[in-house]
Formats: C-alpha cells, sequence, structure tokens
C-alpha cells in the first residue's frame, strides 16, 4: 500500500543546522501503541539531534492533562509542549499553536511528536493535512510506528499470553497498518529467534516497510533509523481504510486515569521503594479484575528538585513494574504524577489507585494527599481534517484545507 520512501530531494533541507534564512522544520512523529517506548525513544533522538548542534522542540499529547511524559522529557532538559484533552488528529489547531510557541522560543530546526498511544489513522488526519497546510513550513518525516516485542509477538498471535479484546487490537492492528516504518523497539529485552520471529511476522504481514531493530533504552540500532527519518520524505500512498466507529469503540474500551498527589513525608521516605509498592499494589488489583494494563506510568518529584525524580512502568498486567529514573536521596515533600491506561472501566482504574494508595495510610508521618484526578473513556475520534483516498493528490500541492472527510462519529 506505501509507495516507497522518497529520500530527501535536492529541494529539502540538508542535515546540517538551518540557517535563518530557511525557516522549513522538519516534523518527525514517533507513534506506537501505549507504553511501546515512543517516549523513551523521542528523549533518544532529541539527545542526539542536540549534541549534533539542531534545535529540538517536543510535543506531547494525551487525552487528559497532567502528564508523566512531559515532566519526564522536561526533566532531560528539553523544552516541551503539551497538548492535553484530546489527540493530535482531533486537536489539530492545538499541534499548529504548540509548534508556534515552541517556534517562538528557541525556533527549533526538529519539531518530535509523540501521539497518543490508541490513536491511529495519523498520516491521513495530522501527516496529510501538515504537509498540505504548511508544507511551506514544515518538512514532514515519514512515520514510524514502535513496538513493544512482546505485546506485538501476542497479537499477531506468536506467543502467548494476556492480551487485548479484538476492538483494541483492532487499534493495535491500524497502528501497524499505517506505519511507515515499523520499528521493533525493546530488542534487549528478547532472545535474537524472538525477535527475528517478530521480523518474520512483520514482513509477511506488512510487506514493503522497512524494519528496524532498536533498543531505545540502550540506545542501541538508533542511527539508522533516525537516519532513514532524517532522509527520507514522507511517502504518498493510499491512505489506509480504517472503521471509525470500530476503532472509536476499541479506543473507548480503554480506561483512562490521570491523577496528581502531594505527598509530604516525615522522616523522608524512599521515593523509588514508594513509586515500586504503589505500581505492583495497582498491578495486584487489576489482575484481580482480569483488567489487561496498556500503560501505567508514574513519576514523583522532590519539590523544588529541578530534573530529579522517580519514574516507574508497568506495560502489560502480567509484566514487571520497572524503575528507570531513580530519585538521588530520601524524600520529604513532592508531587506524585499517575497515568493509569488499562482495558477496564475508568472507575475500577480509581477504586484501585484508591486501594493501593491506603496501603500507605499506615506509614508513620507519610501523607499523600489527592490534588486532582480524572477518569474517563476516550470520546469518539472526529478529526479536523482527514485526506482520504482520492481525496486530493496527497502531496498538497494544489489543494486548499482539507475538510474532515471519512471520519464519522
Ligand atoms: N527493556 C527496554 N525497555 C524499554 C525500552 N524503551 C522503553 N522501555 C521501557 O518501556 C516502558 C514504556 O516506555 P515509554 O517510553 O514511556 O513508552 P510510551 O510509548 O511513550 O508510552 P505511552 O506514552 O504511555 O504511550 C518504560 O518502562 C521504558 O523504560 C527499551 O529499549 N528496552
Ligand atoms: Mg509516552
Amino acid at each position: 500500500m506505501t509507495s516507497p520512501t522518497p529520500p530527501r530531494g535536492a529541494s529539502s533541507r540538508s542535515s546540517a543546522p538551518r540557517s535563518s534564512a530557511s525557516r522549513r522544520a522538519r516534523y518527525v512523529m514517533i507513534g506506537g501503541f501505549l507504553g511501546a517506548g515512543k517516549s523513551t525513544a523521542v528523549g533518544r533522538l532529541a539527545r542526539f539531534l542536540t549534541d549534533r548542534g539542531q534545535t529540538v522542540g517536543l510535543i506531547t499529547n494525551d487525552q487528559g492533562g497532567g502528564l508523566v511524559d512531559t515532566r519526564s522529557l522536561r526533566s532531560q532538559g528539553f523544552d516541551v509542549e503539551e497538548i492535553a484533552g484530546g489527540c493530535f488528529c482531533c486537536r489539530f489547531d492545538s499541534l499548529r499553536a504548540a509548534a508556534e510557541t515552541l517556534d517562538a522560543k528557541t525556533r527549533p530546526d526538529v519539531f518530535l511528536a509523540e501521539p497518543v498511544g490508541s490513536c491511529t489513522d495519523l498520516v491521513a488526519t495530522v501527516s496529510y493535512p501538515l504537509r498540505r497546510i504548511y508544507g511551506d513550513r514544515f518538512d514532514i518525516a515519514p512515520l514510524s510506528v514502535l513496538v513493544d516485542p512482546t505485546r506485538a509477538a501476542r497479537v499477531l498471535g506468536l506467543e502467548e499470553g494476556r492480551s487485548f479484546s479484538s476492538k483494541v487490537t483492532y487499534v493495535y492492528s491500524k497502528q501497524l497498518e499505517e506505519a511507515q516504518a515499523l520499528v521493533i523497539n525493546k530488542c534487549d529485552r528478547i532472545a535474537d529467534s524472538a525477535r527475528e520471529a517478530l521480523r518474520e511476522a512483520l514482513a509477511s504481514r506488512y510487506p514493503g516497510k522497512p524494519i528496524f531493530e532498536i533498543s531505545a533504552r540502550e540506545a542501541t540500532g538508533l542511527e539508522p533509523w533516525f537516519a532513514y527519518m532524517n532522509d527520507h520524505e514522507l511517502p504518498t500512498a493510499r491512505t489506509m481504510d480504517i472503521d471509525y466507529e470500530t476503532y472509536g469503540e476499541g479506543e473507548a474500551l480503554l480506561g483512562w486515569l490521570n491523577a496528581t498527589l502531594r505527598l509530604d513525608s516525615a522522616p523522608a521516605t524512599d521515593g523509588n521503594e514508594l513509586v515500586t509498592s504503589l505500581a505492583r499494589g495497582i498491578q495486584e488489583r487489576l489482575r484481580a479484575h482480569d483488567a489487561e494494563v496498556a500503560h501505567l506510568k508514574m513519576t514523583l518529584s522532590p519539590s523544588g528538585g529541578w530534573g530529579d525524580l522517580a519514574l516507574v512502568n508497568l506495560v502489560g498486567t502480567d509484566f514487571v513494574a520497572e524503575l528507570s529514573e531513580r530519585l538521588q536521596s530520601p524524600i520529604e515533600g513532592g508531587e506524585l504524577i499517575v497515568n493509569l491506561r488499562a482495558e477496564a472501566p475508568p472507575e475500577l482504574l480509581r477504586s484501585c489507585l484508591e486501594q493501593a494508595l491506603g496501603h500507605f495510610d499506615d506509614q508513620p508521618g507519610l501523607t499523600l494527599h489527592l490534588e486532582h484526578h480524572e477518569f474517563f473513556r476516550p470520546g469518539q475520534p472526529e478529526p479536523t481534517h482527514r485526506i482520504a483516498v482520492g481525496d486530493v493528490d496527497a502531496q498538497g500541492t494544489n489543494q486548499g484545507p482539507g475538510r474532515p472527510n471519512g471520519a464519522q462519529g
């Protein structure tokens, strides 16, 4: 379905930093299902580009507000704009506004955008409209889609184990189908034989797409993928067919919970232990309800402690909660952010969090005060723009802004 991805031609920017005369920034979107490793990869790519003298602007996105990803990427020293309360495709104008805010601050050479992990149809609703409407300002890179190899192997039927229901799997499969490059992430965690089997299955099911094998965490295999995203233009291809009703139903099966808590502790408490134990507590309760976790992530940041934080992630009910960033010392006060996405009613997510927090009631001198929380199911996706098959020439050379087209609901 995808035409060969064209290399960036003579008219394209070189990989050198832009001169002030040339204001075309590169727009790179890194997709993939919840927990696939998008934020980790965005952080790696941002560091790679920064080390080579380029200015980067990061854009995070979520159905709710109060994002672990924003907190975690800012703590790495990057400029991050957050688009909360809906996905890029449904909040296209906010995407443009976020780019303008970053432009006003640092004039990035490259925008790195991480879409919501339950979102698909991004080429038709974000990449093509961006090129059509703002083609004079952005060079758009092909859409890369990251996969967690264990999750992908289960969805593709290569491996036994807990997975999602068929409508959530529909969304997952559509993400793979629309990918212009497939990226098997977390290769540090799987055996070579499992990686090869996954590569073969992806290549046979989604032929013609470049497939990269990386570990965003260990920073291996990244350069060929980064070079591909830098050197290739968004290919022009037939727009993927998608049933928006099934897509919307699949997305809505995922409950969403974001919470912000204030922590106070005298004496100081071990924050790394606290977030790990809270993650396990939530996991146990969700397992008891047979609910599949898509991604549970939490940060604990000390008051006034710029850059220091604990970050814990869990990307499946039968996976292991991992502490990927740790606090340097015990903590007396700070902010705990909880982002939980699982295939379960949102009220259940809230009660599992409350019960898991109850475990800390008996810890002397410790209080965890809930300052903000929201729990919901994502609404039906209603893209601002959609450029569908035969709608226009997807290069966007001669058309005005696209109307939503083909998107139902
Ligand atoms: N072993 C291993 N773990 C990784 C790798 N890349 C990411 N992870 C871990 O996978 C988990 C999820 O990573 P994120 O980068 O937060 O994933 P994401 O796709 O941004 O998740 P959402 O924003 O919720 O959709 C974290 O625990 C990461 O540390 C990798 O290459 N190897
Ligand atoms: Mg993320």
